[in-house]
């Protein structure tokens, strides 16, 4: 069970052809799924060799295999992490009460809007990152995108799964949608505000990897304890391949500050522009700016859609089953945080509206880690300077901080010191143009771009001077 069926059109672990309503379904979605990866994938690849890893078991060891691809020819699939025997709800009203193995009629409504709206994101990055392929920095890096770029349209894959085997017509008909809605579109914009941003260049798809596929990694785990079984095993193995995504985000920033840093000692300069490297003032803005449009992703700190999810048993808290406490949250608090005039201050707010926030706190952890090994790359230069992830309400479109404006320091400002200063926090015009100016590509093999060092290692035992990708 654990090994997956090649032999068939769609590779799967869920016994496909044993529900020939479903194959037929996915199958006639698979051809549409194609056009839009031609019409909105990768711009300009599509015909070429690219080492890529594919899931060939679920198990957690050796669970992937690499060889060269064509994109379009990869072998998308439905992987479900191995059942657990007797598996119980964890959490909320139903807690003790079996695993449901179908949609609760009554929570119908609420978790096929969690799953659109989960299923949305995976497509929105790939369209975000199409024309990125034209600037890389190296092959190893052309590489690493595709690789993403193909797991998320896997993941949009596991979504549609879930839609097509479980929500009858209505989900058939939300299947077709997430073809549908382009990030970024006017008229038909994806779901989640960070996803209709831009990733131009490639500092914000690495900073987009760092910091918005992390929001990925928070909500999918906790979806991950959902009561309804089959959602929570389909996370439970996207979150084995959003490792690598993370990783691409945490080196690639990694590398840039690591040849920013090389810049400065040889150069004795902070003025890194003029040797073609990516000053640390401007990695500063880019962290501000995609840190706070990824906080947006966690909604509002109070929310009733939180509270309702986790008593419904639908989306539960990160790490839910190594909590100590009742799994129901009804007489318990959470500090959240208040704005009291121009001054944020914490309160003591019930637990299960604050749930939203509960879950930004643990990503907000999680943020800060990388940021403390960046900061050690700068220290081992022996420079003096630090980056710093910015509070809590910088910038921010959803929730409390939608209606202020906040330093990154944290200090309430009036409109008029936003405006006169903001340019001093978030990328200018001037840095866009700068960072594209550098976006030219290198291909050929073992060379890296002036701006980003060589990653310490290649992918899957190759070296670093392998030909990641053919483009001949
Ligand atoms: N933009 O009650 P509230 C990933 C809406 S990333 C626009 O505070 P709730 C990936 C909200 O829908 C992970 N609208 O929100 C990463 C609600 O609308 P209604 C994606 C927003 O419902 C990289 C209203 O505002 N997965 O996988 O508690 C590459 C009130 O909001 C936003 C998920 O997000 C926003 N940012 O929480 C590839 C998990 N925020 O009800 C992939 C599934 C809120 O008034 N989704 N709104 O019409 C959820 O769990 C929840 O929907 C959210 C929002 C956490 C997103």
């Amino acid at each position: 069970m654990a090994g997956i069926d090649y032999s068939e059109r769609i590779p799967n672990n869920v016994s496909l052809a044993d529900n020939r309503r479903l194959q037929r379904a996915l199958e006639e979605w698979h051809p549409k799924f194609l056009d839009w990866w031609m019409q909105m994938g990768p711009d300009g690849f599509q015909a070429k060799d690219v080492y890529l890893r594919t899931a060939v078991s679920v198990d957690a060891q050796g669970w992937a295999q690499f060889d060269y691809v064509k994109m379009p020819e990869y072998r998308w699939g439905l992987f479900l992490a191995e059942p657990e025997a007797g598996r119980t709800i964890g959490f909320g009203d139903h807690m003790g009460a079996p695993a449901w193995q179908d949609v609760p009629g009554e929570y119908r409504g609420v978790l096929r809007r969690l799953i659109v709206t989960q299923g949305d994101t995976e497509p929105a990055s790939v369209e975000q990152q199409r024309h990125l392929g034209r600037t890389c920095p190296s092959l190893y890096d052309l590489r690493n995108l595709f690789q993403i770029n193909v797991e998320e349209g896997r993941h949009l894959w596991a979504m549609v799964y879930l839609l097509d085997a479980y929500f009858g017509r209505d989900g058939r008909e939300e299947s077709e949608a997430l073809l549908q809605r382009r990030s970024g579109d006017r008229d038909k914009p994806r779901i989640l505000g960070a996803f209709n941003e831009k990733t131009p260049d490639w500092l914000s798809y690495l900073m987009f990897t760092y910091f918005t596929d992390r929001d990925g990694k928070y909500q999918l785990a906790s979806l991950a304890e959902s009561g309804f079984d089959p959602l929570s095993r389909t996370c439970r193995f996207m979150l084995t391949e959003e490792a690598h995504h993370l990783f691409v985000g945490e080196t690639g920033i990694g590398r840039v500050v690591q040849r920013t840093c090389e810049l400065m000692r040889e150069a004795k300069t902070d003025d890194v522009r003029r040797l073609g490297g990516i000053d640390l003032a401007t990695l500063q803005r880019y962290i501000n700016f995609h840190y706070s449009v990824s906080l947006d992703l966690f909604g509002s700190e109070i929310s009733t859609n939180a509270a309702n999810f986790y008593t419904m048993g639908l989306k539960g808290r990160f790490e839910e089953g190594k909590k100590r406490d009742d799994h129901r949250l009804k007489d318990t608090t959470y500090a959240v945080s208040e704005l009291t005039g121009d001054r944020i201050t914490t309160r003591e707010a019930p637990a299960l509206p604050s749930l939203n926030e509960r879950l930004r706190d643990d990503y907000i952890a999680d943020c800060q880690r990388g940021l403390d090994r960046w900061n050690q790359v700068i220290k081992k230069h022996e420079i003096d300077q630090e980056l710093r992830l910015p509070h809590r309400g910088f910038h921010r479109a959803i929730g409390l901080f939608a209606e202020v404006k906040v330093a990154p320091d944290g200090r309430v400002l009036s409109e008029a010191e936003w405006d006169a200063r903001k340019h001093e926090w978030l990328p200018t015009e001037a840095d866009q143009a700068y960072v594209e100016s550098l976006m030219q590509p290198v291909t050929e093999i073992a060379r890296f771009a002036n701006w980003i060092a060589p990653p310490a290692r290649g992918v899957n035992g190759r070296p670093v001077e392998f030909e990641y990708v053919r483009l001949a």
